[in-house]
């Protein structure tokens, strides 16, 4: 029998972090998360976090995004990846434990990027476990470039890939906010949110789209969005919705109706 198409969900750090402080962490929305999870029982499910309060400030204090420049940023590449090791292991801890057979898989340690974007991935592992029934979780992390040295690998550029390399049946995209706004609904009162998108009308759109408030290497809400693109020009809808509303994720897992933004290719 065929595998059924997955479904990806990226949990963003604005979620499972407190971007307002470093290491910060919303230990409860992580447990709500892992019981929509759950509850959801998604056939098929890639997951993806990113890196929040823990993997940006870090790359920025030691500019790893930017690549391999002088000795003192090794340290930091190393710290920067302990410190996603350690968010993915709370993310890890609450799927374990309510009996979802979740496995880790680490970026650096299968990926490699050229110029920041990704070139290889030993996806072996990774086909196999999902063979298996088994959900892999994977994250935005510090990984090695063959043209940069090191580099940021965001966890929305491994959604678009992922979703495209497994020709996913959707992604689904929890973040802080309700959707996609015409500008940043944090700094803009007036930010109006978009129901649905085509294509087309998100590339109108797109050059008005903010970035983050918070600490953020890897472009914030416009880069997300740029990072989708090529997942929805191969026919693969997106849906962004907000993770910190309970039962949002589940809702949007089970493909019922929740307020947030869709984006599809026509
Ligand atoms: P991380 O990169 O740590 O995983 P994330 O993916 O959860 O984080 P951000 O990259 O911080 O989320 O992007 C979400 C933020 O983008 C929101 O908190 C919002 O303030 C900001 N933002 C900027 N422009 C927009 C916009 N046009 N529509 C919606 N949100 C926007
Ligand atoms: O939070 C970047 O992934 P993102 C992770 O999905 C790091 O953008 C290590 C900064």
């Amino acid at each position: 029998m065929s595998q059924p198409r997955p479904t990806v969900l990226k949990i963003g750090g604005s979620v499972i972090t407190d971007k307002s402080k470093e290491l910060g962490v919303q230990m409860e929305a992580i447990s709500r998360i892992a019981d929509e999870i759950l509850e959801a029982n998604t056939k098929n499910l890639i997951i993806v976090h990113g890196g929040g309060s823990f993997g940006h400030p870090v790359a920025q204090r030691h500019a790893i995004k930017e690549g391999f420049k002088d000795e003192s940023q090794i340290i930091g590449f190393a710290e920067t990846h302990h410190v996603m090791t350690v968010l993915n292991g709370l993310f890890m801890d609450a799927l374990i434990w309510r009996g979802i057979p979740a496995i880790s898989i680490t970026p650096s340690s299968c990926i490699m990027t050229q110029n920041g974007r990704i070139a290889c991935f030993e996806d072996v592992p990774l086909k196999q476990l999902m063979k298996m029934g088994f959900i892999p979780v994977l994250y935005g992390d510090a990984v090695f470039d063959t043209k940069l040295g090191f580099t940021i690998l965001s966890g929305d550029q491994l959604v678009a890939f992922l979703a495209t390399r497994f020709n996913a049946k959707n992604i689904v995209i929890g973040v802080d906010v309700n959707g996609l706004y015409d500008a940043d609904p944090k700094t803009d009162a007036k930010a109006k949110m978009f129901n649905h998108l085509t294509l087309a009308e998100l590339r109108k759109v797109q050059e008005h789209l903010g970035r983050s408030n918070a600490c953020d290497v890897t472009g914030g809400m416009a880069n997300k969005i740029a990072e989708l693109i090529p997942a929805i020009e191969h026919g693969i809808p997106v849906l962004i919705v907000n993770a910190t509303k309970p039962k949002y994720i589940y809702k949007a897992l089970k493909g019922e109706r929740v307020k947030g933004t869709i984006i599809e290719k026509e």
